[in-house]
C-alpha cells in the first residue's frame, strides 16, 4: 500500500512538472478579446478561505494530490472529506474579496475559487481559459488537474485547455494567494490596498485551430504616412496569406507568413489620433480560417529636447494620477461604467493625460480612455524597495512588463511605458531598470520609456535632477511632495529646478491630504484649504520649470491604503485625492482645473 502511495506521489510530481511547463504563454496572449467568441465565467464562484493552505499541503507541508482542486464529494456516509465547495460561501467574479465580505477586509492569503460550467466541444477549434487578472498568484486547475500558474496581479494570462475540457459539465478551481512577499513585484510595502481575488473577468475563448495569435499595427516610428506591422498566426505554414484591411482608408494589403509572422507596410495618410480628435479606424485582419477586428488609432509620439511631441506637435501633458479603485463603493473597478466615472472626472478637470498608477489597469480602462482622447502612462508595480539583486524578481517584473505591452501595444492612447516608481538609487537598481527598459524597447519601439523618480540632488539654488536613471529613460518622471513630506506650503513656489539631462520632465506626483468637508486655516493639515494652498504653491513652482512637459498630481480620488490608519481623518484612505471616494470634489480640484483651463487659453 505504501509503495502504491509513493508511486502515485512520484507520478503526481512528474505531472506537476509537465504542467508547469505549460504555464501561461506570455508572448502570444490573445489580442483584443472583445472581438472573439467568448463564454463568460463571471458571476458567483464558490469559495473556501484557506489561511493554512490546507487544500494544497498535507500535514507534513508537502504539496499533495488530494487538495481542494479535486473538488471531491462524499461517495458514502463514512467518507471523510473536510471541505465542500457546493455548500460554501460565494464571491463575485470579477471582484476583490476584501470589499465583498467583512471578514476578508484585511485578509492576505489563499482563497480557493470554484466554478462549474457546461461545454460542448467543436472540432477544429482551440479553447483558451483567459483571466484578465488575478491578484496575486493563481494556480489553475481544470476538472481536478493542474493546468498552470501565473504570478502578478494586474495582467492577463491564458491556458490552452482544449484537451482538458470534457463534453458536458466541467469545473475550474483557482487557488488565489495574495500573500505579500519580499521578492514579489510589488514587494511587501506598498501604499495601496492589497486587494485579493479574481479581480477581473474570466472567459473561455474559442478560436480556430489556425488563428491570429498576435499582431502589431502602428505608424512607423516618427512617420505619419506609413502603417507598419506584423500578424502572427499559430498552427499555420509559411506562405499562408493574411489580409490587412482598413476599409475607411480604402486600403487592403496581403502579406505572407514567414517564420510564423507576416510583415506588412501600408502607405496611407490616416487622420491622426490625438486628444482633440481620438479617431479610431476599423482594422480587419483575415486569414483563410480566422478574422479579427480591432479599432486602432494612429499617432506618433517623440521627444525634442525637453518637449514631448504628439504627431509632431509640442503637447503639454495635463494629467492626473489614478488608482483603479471604484468610486462610491470602493474596492477594485469591475465594470466599464466604473471606469467611466473616473475618466469623466478627469475630463472635467481638463486633463488630456492620465498616469494609470501603479500597475497595468484593465483593458476596459485603457480602451475607454483611448476613446475619450487621453494620453496614457502605463506602469508595472516595480515600486519602492523591490529586490533588485534577485534574478527571480527581475524575471517576474519582466513578465509583467511583457504582458502589459503585449495587451496594449496597439492602443494609440498609450504613449509612455513606465518601468518603476520611487526606487532607491543603487547599481543593482540601475541595471535592473535598464534591462527592463531595453526589454520594453525591444517589444515596442514606438513609445517612450519613463520612470517616476523621487531622488533629487541639491543644485546651486534648488533641486537638481541627476539620478543616473535619467540616462536610461526618454522622459523623466519626478515625484515631489513639497508642502507635505517636506517644506512649508508657501515655500514651494520659490523652489528652482535644474536637470542634468536635456529631456522632458513630467511632474508625476505632487500633492497632500485633505478630508473632504474639513475646513480651516491653510496651515492646518487635512483641511481642504491646506491642500488647495499646496496646489497653488506647487503650480507656481512648476510654472518656472522650463523643461516640464507635463504633470499628473497625486491623485484623482481618495483610495484605500493600509498605511493610512489615522482615525476620523484617513480611516484607511490615502486622502490625497482631489475627490473623495464618495465623489465629493475638494477645493484643490477647482484650482487644478483652472490651471489646465488657463493653459488652453494661452
Ligand atoms: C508616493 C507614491 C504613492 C503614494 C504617495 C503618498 O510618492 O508614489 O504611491 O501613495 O507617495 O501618498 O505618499
Amino acid at each position: 500500500m505504501k509503495g502504491i502511495n509513493n508511486l502515485t506521489f512520484i507520478l503526481f510530481i512528474f505531472l506537476s512538472i509537465i504542467s508547469t511547463a505549460q504555464d501561461a504563454n506570455y508572448a502570444n496572449l490573445l489580442q483584443n478579446i472583445d472581438s472573439r467568441e467568448k463564454t463568460s465565467l463571471n458571476g458567483k464562484w464558490d469559495m473556501i478561505v484557506d489561511p493554512l493552505e490546507n487544500g494544497f499541503y498535507n500535514h507534513r507541508l508537502q504539496e499533495y494530490n488530494k487538495g481542494y482542486f479535486r473538488n471531491a464529494k462524499m461517495q458514502s456516509p463514512s467518507d471523510l472529506i473536510e471541505y465542500d465547495f457546493d455548500t460554501s460561501l460565494q464571491l463575485d467574479v470579477p471582484g476583490d474579496w476584501n470589499t465583498q465580505m467583512d471578514k476578508l477586509y484585511y485578509y492576505e492569503g489563499t482563497v480557493w475559487y470554484k466554478k462549474d460550467f457546461d461545454y460542448t466541444p467543436t472540432s477544429n477549434e482551440l479553447t483558451y481559459l483567459y483571466f484578465e487578472a488575478v491578484n496575486y498568484e493563481a494556480i489553475v486547475y481544470l476538472n481536478g488537474e493542474k493546468i498552470g500558474k501565473h504570478v502578478g496581479g494586474y495582467t492577463p494570462f491564458q491556458f490552452d485547455v482544449t484537451d482538458k475540457l470534457v463534453d458536458g459539465n466541467n469545473f475550474v478551481v483557482v487557488k488565489v494567494d495574495n500573500k505579500r512577499k519580499k521578492e514579489n513585484v510589488p514587494t511587501v510595502n506598498q501604499d495601496w490596498w492589497n486587494y485579493g481575488g479574481i479581480t477581473r473577468s474570466v472567459h473561455l475563448i474559442s478560436v480556430p485551430k489556425t488563428h491570429i495569435s498576435d499582431y502589431y499595427v502602428q505608424l512607423e516610428k516618427g512617420e505619419t504616412g506609413k502603417i507598419k506591422g506584423w500578424v502572427a498566426i499559430e498552427n499555420a505554414t509559411d506562405g499562408d496569406e493574411v489580409s490587412i484591411k482598413i476599409p475607411e482608408l480604402k486600403k487592403t494589403v496581403k502579406a505572407k507568413l514567414n517564420d510564423g509572422k507576416a510583415s506588412f507596410l501600408i502607405n496611407a495618410k490616416p487622420s491622426l489620433w490625438s486628444p482633440d480628435s481620438p479617431k479610431l479606424y476599423e482594422v480587419v485582419l483575415e486569414t483563410s480560417t480566422d478574422k479579427i477586428i480591432d479599432h486602432i488609432g494612429f499617432r506618433t509620439v517623440t521627444t525634442d529636447g525637453s518637449k514631448i511631441l504628439v504627431n509632431g506637435k509640442e503637447t503639454f501633458l495635463k494629467g492626473i494620477s489614478i488608482h483603479e479603485e471604484a468610486a462610491f463603493k470602493t474596492g477594485r473597478v469591475i465594470s466599464v461604467e466604473e471606469c467611466k466615472v473616473l475618466l469623466n472626472w478627469a475630463k472635467e478637470l481638463g486633463c488630456n493625460f492620465l498616469r494609470l498608477a501603479h500597475y497595468p489597469h484593465s483593458e476596459a480602462m485603457v480602451k475607454e480612455a483611448e476613446k475619450m482622447g487621453f494620453l496614457i502612462w502605463s506602469e508595472i508595480p516595480v515600486y519602492w524597495t523591490i529586490q533588485f539583486e534577485n534574478e527571480d524578481t527581475y524575471a517576474n517584473a519582466e513578465n509583467q512588463l511583457t504582458e502589459m505591452i503585449s495587451r496594449d501595444k496597439n492602443r494609440a492612447s498609450v504613449v509612455l511605458w513606465s518601468m518603476a516608481n520611487e526606487t532607491p538609487e543603487s547599481e543593482p537598481r540601475l541595471s535592473f531598470i535598464s534591462n527592463l527598459a531595453e526589454k520594453a524597447r525591444s517589444l515596442d519601439n514606438s513609445r517612450l520609456i519613463t520612470a517616476a523618480l523621487d531622488t533629487q540632488g541639491k543644485g546651486d539654488d534648488g533641486n537638481l535632477i541627476e539620478d543616473p536613471l535619467g540616462k536610461v529613460v526618454d522622459v523623466i518622471g519626478i515625484n515631489n511632495y513639497c508642502g507635505w513630506y517636506y517644506g512649508d506650503v508657501d515655500s514651494c513656489s520659490s523652489i528652482k529646478w535644474a536637470s542634468a539631462y536635456n529631456k522632458p520632465m513630467i511632474m508625476s506626483e505632487i500633492g497632500g491630504g485633505a478630508l473632504y468637508g474639513k475646513h480651516g486655516d491653510k496651515n492646518e493639515r487635512w483641511t481642504e484649504e491646506y491642500q488647495d494652498a499646496l496646489f497653488k504653491s506647487n503650480i507656481e513652482m512648476m510654472e518656472n520649470i522650463e523643461f516640464m512637459a507635463g504633470l499628473s498630481p497625486w491623485i484623482l480620488m481618495d483610495f484605500r491604503s493600509s498605511r493610512r490608519p489615522l482615525r476620523r481623518i484617513q480611516d484607511d484612505f490615502n486622502r490625497k485625492g482631489l475627490i473623495s471616494e464618495q465623489g465629493m470634489k475638494k477645493k484643490a480640484f477647482y484650482t487644478l482645473q483652472e490651471y489646465y483651463l488657463d493653459m488652453d487659453k494661452k
